[in-house]
C-alpha cells in the first residue's frame, strides 16, 4: 500500500533503480515517492507537453546531436567536482540533493554530463533528461523536474570567430523584426569577468552568440502567440561554479518575472578535463516545466504527471495548446505544529519529502506557518500549514484527516519530534 510504503530506506540494505541493485548506507535519502519517478521520463513519452517542447527546441537547433539516454544516477564526482563545485557549496548537501549512498546520487542537473558528452567529440548538443532536488512544495517546484542542456563549441582561433560573427549577423537580423523586449546586462563586467585564459575579444563574441541564440529560442516560443504584447525577456548576472561569465534569463508572465534558464561561457577546465583542446564555446541549461507552464497555461507543476484523462487527451504530438482547467477542487487545510528533538532541528526539506512521500501528490502546498523557541527550555518548535487538494476529484475530511494522522505518525518515527 502506498502510503505505508517505508521512508526509512536507510534501514533497507540494497535498492533496486532502472533494474540494478545499489547499496544504502547512512547517507541514504531517496523516498518511494521520489523512486517511483525514476523510470516515468515524461521527456520521451509522445504527446506529452514536455516532449512536445523538447522537440520544438531541438528543431529551432538544427545540426545538434540530440541526447536522452543517460542514466540518473550519477557519482557526486561526476555532478559537482567535475565542475568545479567547491568543497563546501550547499548543493552537495544531504538537505538539498537525494543520494543513494555515499558514492551514487540522483543528477542535480543535466549540467552532470557536460564531460562526458565532450569527451566523445560532441560539438553542437542537447541532452534532454529528468533532475531531482529536494526542495520546497509550491506550484512551480516539484522535487523531479526536467532540463534540457544545450552547448556549442567553436574553434578558439580567427576561423571560429568568423564563423560565430557571421551567426551574430544571422540572428540579430531575426530578431530586429520581431516583436520583443530584452533588457540585456554587459557580456562581461568586473563582476561578472572573462576567463584569464580567454581572449577577451572571443569570449564577448561567444557570449554575444549565446545570447542571440537563446533570445531566438524565446522568440520562436513565445512571439507566436498572436498578442499584440511584446515579448519581455530579461538576462541577469548569475554565477555557476563552471561558467564565466554566467547569466540567467527571466520573462514576464502573468504579471511575474520568472527564471527560465542558466547559462555562461564555459569554463576551460571543464574542457580540459573532456580532453577538448582549442575550443572556446557557451552552454545553458532550460528549465523545461517552467517553460511549459507558460506556454500551455498549466497552472500547477503537479499536473505534469496526472495520468487523468482529462490532463492527457488536451495535447496533440508537436502542437502548443492552451490547457483549460478542469474544475478546481476544494483545498483542505490542516496545520501541524511539533518540538524539534532536542538538540537538533529538522531542516524545511526534510518535512516536505515526508509530506510528499506520505501523501504522495494530494499536497499542493506547504508553507511554514509559525517558529519559535521556548524561552525556558530553549526547544524549537515549528509549524506548518498543509494545504491538501486533489488535482482530479474531492477529498473528504475523513481522507484528509487520515493523511494529516499518517503525516504525524511518520514525523514521529522518523524524526523523534513531539506534536504539540
Ligand atoms: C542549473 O541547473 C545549471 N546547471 C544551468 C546551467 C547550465 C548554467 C549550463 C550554466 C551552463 P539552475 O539551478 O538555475 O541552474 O536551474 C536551471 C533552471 O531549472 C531554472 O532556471 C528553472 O527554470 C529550473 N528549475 C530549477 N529548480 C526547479 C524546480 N525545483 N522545479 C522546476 N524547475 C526548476
Ligand atoms: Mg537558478
Amino acid at each position: 500500500n502506498f502510503y505505508r510504503s517505508a521512508v526509512a530506506l536507510k534501514n533497507t540494505q540494497t535498492l533496486e533503480i532502472l533494474g540494478d541493485r545499489h547499496p544504502t548506507d547512512e547517507i541514504t535519502n531517496v523516498t518511494p515517492a521520489i523512486l517511483a519517478k525514476v523510470p516515468v521520463r515524461l521527456h520521451t513519452q509522445t504527446g506529452h507537453p514536455i516532449s512536445t517542447l523538447r522537440s520544438i527546441i531541438e528543431s529551432y537547433y538544427p545540426g545538434f546531436s540530440h541526447i536522452s539516454s543517460f542514466s540518473p544516477l550519477v557519482t557526486p564526482f561526476k555532478n559537482f567536482d567535475e565542475l568545479s563545485f567547491p568543497k563546501d557549496h550547499p548543493g552537495r548537501s544531504v538537505t538539498d540533493s537525494y543520494y543513494i549512498n555515499k558514492n551514487l546520487m540522483l543528477r542535480t542537473h543535466t549540467s552532470a554530463h557536460e564531460v562526458e558528452v565532450f569527451s566523445k567529440g560532441e560539438d553542437k548538443w542537447l541532452l534532454t533528461a529528468d533532475v531531482y532536488r529536494r526542495d520546497e512544495i509550491d506550484s512551480s517546484h516539484y522535487p523531479v523536474f526536467h532540463q534540457m542542456e544545450g552547448a556549442r563549441l567553436f574553434s578558439a582561433d580567427a576561423s571560429g570567430m568568423k564563423e560565430v560573427e557571421e551567426d551574430n549577423e544571422r540572428l540579430l537580423r531575426h530578431l530586429e523584426s520581431s516583436n520583443i523586449i530584452i533588457e540585456d546586462v554587459p557580456h562581461i563586467s568586473s563582476s561578472n569577468p572573462v576567463q584569464p585564459t580567454h581572449d577577451p575579444v572571443y569570449s564577448e563574441l561567444v557570449a554575444k552568440n549565446l545570447k542571440l541564440s537563446l533570445n531566438g529560442l524565446l522568440l520562436r516560443l513565445f512571439g507566436g502567440s498572436g498578442s499584440e504584447e511584446p515579448l519581455r525577456v530579461r538576462w541577469i548576472e548569475a554565477y555557476f561554479p563552471f561558467t564565466s561569465p554566467s547569466f540567467e534569463v527571466e520573462i514576464f508572465f502573468r504579471g511575474k518575472w520568472l527564471e527560465i534558464l542558466g547559462c555562461g561561457v564555459i569554463l576551460q577546465s571543464t574542457l580540459d578535463t573532456a580532453n577538448v583542446q582549442g575550443r572556446i564555446g557557451w552552454a545553458f541549461g532550460l528549465g523545461l516545466e517552467r517553460i511549459a507552464m507558460i506556454l500551455y497555461s498549466i497552472p500547477d507543476i503537479r499536473l505534469f504527471w496526472s495520468t487523468d484523462e482529462r490532463f492527457l487527451s488536451q495535447f496533440k504530438a508537436g502542437e502548443i495548446s492552451t490547457f483549460k482547467s478542469y474544475s478546481k477542487y476544494p483545498s483542505c487545510f490542516k496545520d501541524i505544529s511539533y518540538w524539534h528533538p532536542e538538540g537538533s532541528t529538522l531542516h524545511d526539506n526534510d518535512f516536505c519529502d515526508l509530506v510528499r512521500d506520505v501523501v504522495g501528490d494530494i499536497v499542493e502546498d506547504v508553507k511554514l506557518f509559525d517558529s519559535f523557541v521556548h524561552p525556558k527550555t530553549n526547544r524549537s518548535s515549528s509549524t506548518y500549514r498543509i494545504n491538501y487538494r486533489s488535482m482530479d476529484r474531492s477529498l473528504s475530511n475523513k481522507e484528509v484527516n487520515e493523511l494529516q494522522g499518517l503525516v504525524e505518525a511518520r514525523l514521529i518515527e522518523k524524526f523523534r519530534v513531539e506534536i504539540r
